[in-house]
């Protein structure tokens, strides 16, 4: 047999359907679900309606990380709801306070060499122990927890091939960030990153898991390492030697292509605002000045991130230009770390602790002053998503981060005149999971709050389609974009709500909100319309930017291109998503535009062409052709309305 990569490897040894060939479906059983509670709540109900009695994976863990500031009773009440329903269905439940979920699961339950889906778009953290580990919406994990096998495109695999090791103050960040500035944000559908070669074993687990973890801002499906002795270390110091086993890709395995990458060349880098695709050197962007500078979230706040910043703390002070958040990502770290002084260290330079969530990551909490930038070293700095308008955000490694902290600009922190602080891996990291739960013998009632509402069902698509145009937007709209989180997270129960924010950013003063608009065409009973640019959809697995655009009678999307987790979405609650054969026939396109779609059904074939007429306010009509990526059981869901359909 042709020697494999690791990625081949993985696939195979879980497929249930299809054929390994670049481009066509496969389906894969699934051994391992997360859930964080700002997606998961959302999840759960759909495996209520789904009528699942136990969940049937190996394993499954339900986190409380992303709302937890808890202002107004809303998210407390889906702590409780997940809770007690974690306990009824045979699912893990770890408690706010200990960490965010992707550091959790890679440190106490990820095992190399198994699936993991998450609703999250972070899950393939868990690719740095050489696990296949995706993100996905919320009714595909549902789905995965039902025992339903996982289905994907059978991906293209890049081969990063590592030589060398990082200089002094150059981090995983950086090889991440480089890797971005090579193959960019967008345009990496069904592709998966593998990384192999010498560099590898220079690097821990912790940096592997940086790198995988911002694989997901390059828009492939994972990211993988091999799993070695390093990862057999990692999972010694964690306890749970007996999970590892070694993982890696074939001698000889061929790469669709190969991306060659000395460790030893790497110099500090950042993103810069507004996507993690525009990348520089930082010694470009040094200078400029900072209002605050913060450290942590799923891809920067391991201990050995943590340990090496206290140790360039100690004995300095912040800047008085700008405050400094820290947020150790697990409690394990943080315990750690208030053990062995470096959490003293962080205190007595004036830094801010906070807790061990994705706050700020997430915009909840410590927005910038307006006008100001913020250094970060989180893995998105889509714009607004700090929760202020128009922020300038700079994603970092800790390093280039701390640097900064005590100067008060942005630092190649290799210009500090400071010595690198060694990093040795702990023989133990102490491990204590008793705030995960384990699903009681006898559960009790499940708790729902009235804040807790149903996923919305949808009704099937009609064969003729007269849909308009509600709103026509560029290239690279993300998530965030279309479903604003920060301050309106504790809506995420209740769809109704939650809805009138869809595409805020792009609501003007004085004038109906897109929710406005879009609630008005569909109480006249037409179908809402967007068109978009390259990559729509662009960063998290948010399954709220299809239900609430769903919710406000949208059924019609026309992109040049849609990227993998939302495209899902769509299908899962029958918003149509179509590609323009001819990517110029946007340009003709304007907010008001009516598009014609007859005979849907007959029309709509598996990545086959179809006939639409576009029909302008003056009274002209223009033929067009769109495509689609879908299969033909994404067609049949799409067509009766969604998964969880009237039909
Ligand atoms: C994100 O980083 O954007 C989030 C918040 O973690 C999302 C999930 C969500 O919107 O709840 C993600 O990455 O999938
Ligand atoms: Fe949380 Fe930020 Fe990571 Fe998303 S990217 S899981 S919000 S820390």
């Amino acid at each position: 047999m042709k020697p494999m990569t690791l990625v081949e490897k993985i696939i195979r040894a879980h497929l249930v359907e299809g054929e390994c060939v670049p481009g066509q479906d496969v389906k894969i059983h699934i051994d391992q679900t997360l859930c964080q509670d700002a997606t998961g709540t959302m999840a759960f109900l759909e495996l209520e309606a789904m009528g699942v009695d136990k969940v049937k994976t190996e394993l499954s863990v339900q986190y409380i990380d992303h709302n937890t500031m808890q202002m107004g009773p809303e998210n407390p009440n889906d702590h409780l709801y997940l809770q007690s329903v974690c306990a009824a269905k045979g699912v893990r439940f770890s408690r706010p306070g200990n960490g965010i979920c992707h550091q959790v699961h890679l440190e106490r339950f990820g095992v190399p060499g198994k699936t993991l889906l998450g609703s999250d778009s972070h899950t393939p953290t868990g690719g740095g122990i050489g696990m296949l580990a995706m993100g996905a919406g919320g009714l595909d994990v549902a789905m995965a927890m039902a025992g339903v096998p996982f289905k994907l495109t059978y991906p293209r695999v890049v081969g990063v091939h590592l030589t060398g090791h990082l200089q002094p103050w150059v981090a995983a960040k950086d090889v991440i960030l480089t890797v971005l500035s090579i193959l960019g944000s967008q345009g990496n559908v069904g592709t998966c990153v593998e990384y192999y070669g010498p560099g590898v074993e220079t690097l821990s687990v912790p940096e592997r898991a940086t790198i995988t973890n911002m694989g997901a801002e390059l828009g492939v499906t994972t990211s993988v390492f091999p799993s070695d002795q390093a990862t057999l270390a990692f999972l010694k110091a964690e306890g749970r030697a007996e999970s590892w086993s070694e993982q890696k890709a074939d001698e000889g395995a061929e790469y669709s292509r190969v991306i060659e990458l000395n460790l030893s060349e790497l110099v500090p880098m950042a993103a810069c605002p507004s996507n993690p695709g525009n990348v520089k050197k930082v010694s470009e962007v040094a200078g400029l000045p900072v209002s605050q500078v913060l450290i942590g979230s799923c891809t920067n706040s391991s201990l050995k991130d943590m340990r090496m910043v206290a140790k360039v703390l100690l004995g300095r002070h912040v800047s008085e230009k700008l405050s400094l958040g820290i947020a150790p990502g697990s409690r394990q770290v943080l315990k750690l770390l208030s053990e062995d002084g470096s959490l003293a260290a962080m205190v007595g330079a004036g830094c801010r602790i906070l807790e061990s969530a994705c706050g700020p990551c997430i915009g909840q909490g410590f927005s910038p002053a307006d006008g100001t930038i913020s250094v970060r070293t989180f893995n998105r700095n889509f714009l607004n998503r700090t929760g202020t308008k128009n922020d300038q955000c700079y994603l970092v490694s800790p390093e280039t981060a701390v640097a900064t902290a005590l100067t008060g600009c942005l630092t190649d922190p290799r210009t500090l005149g400071v010595e690198y602080p060694a990093w040795q891996m702990p023989d133990s990291f102490e491990p204590d999971d008793s705030m995960v739960l384990a699903p009681p013998e006898n559960p009790g009632e499940i708790i729902r709050k009235e804040t807790i509402g149903e996923p919305p069902k949808c009704t099937p698509l009609p064969d003729e389609i007269e849909a308009e145009i509600l709103l026509k937007c560029g290239d690279k709209i993300t998530t965030d974009h279309i479903m604003p989180a920060g301050a309106y997270l504790k809506y995420r129960s209740n769809i109704p709500r939650y809805s009138r924010y869809v595409f805020e950013c792009f609501n003007e003063a004085g004038k109906p909100t897109f929710a406005e608009r879009a609630e008005a065409l569909r109480d006249k009973g037409v179908i809402g319309a967007i068109a978009a640019g390259l990559s729509y959809g662009q960063g998290s697995s948010r399954e709220h930017a299809a239900i609430c655009p769903m919710y406000l009678g949208v059924r019609l999307l026309l992109a040049r291109t849609v990227e993998r987790i939302l495209r899902a979405n769509y299908v899962n609650f029958g918003i149509l998503p179509l590609q323009f054969k001819d990517e110029t026939d946007l340009d003709s396109i304007t907010e008001g535009t009516r598009v014609r779609i007859s005979n849907l059904r007959a029309q709509l074939k598996p990545a086959g062409d179809l006939e639409a007429s576009l029909m302008f306010a003056d009274g002209t009509e223009r033929k067009i052709v769109l495509t689609n990526t879908l299969s033909a059981e994404d067609i049949q869901v799409v067509l009766k309305g969604g998964r969880l359909s009237l039909d």
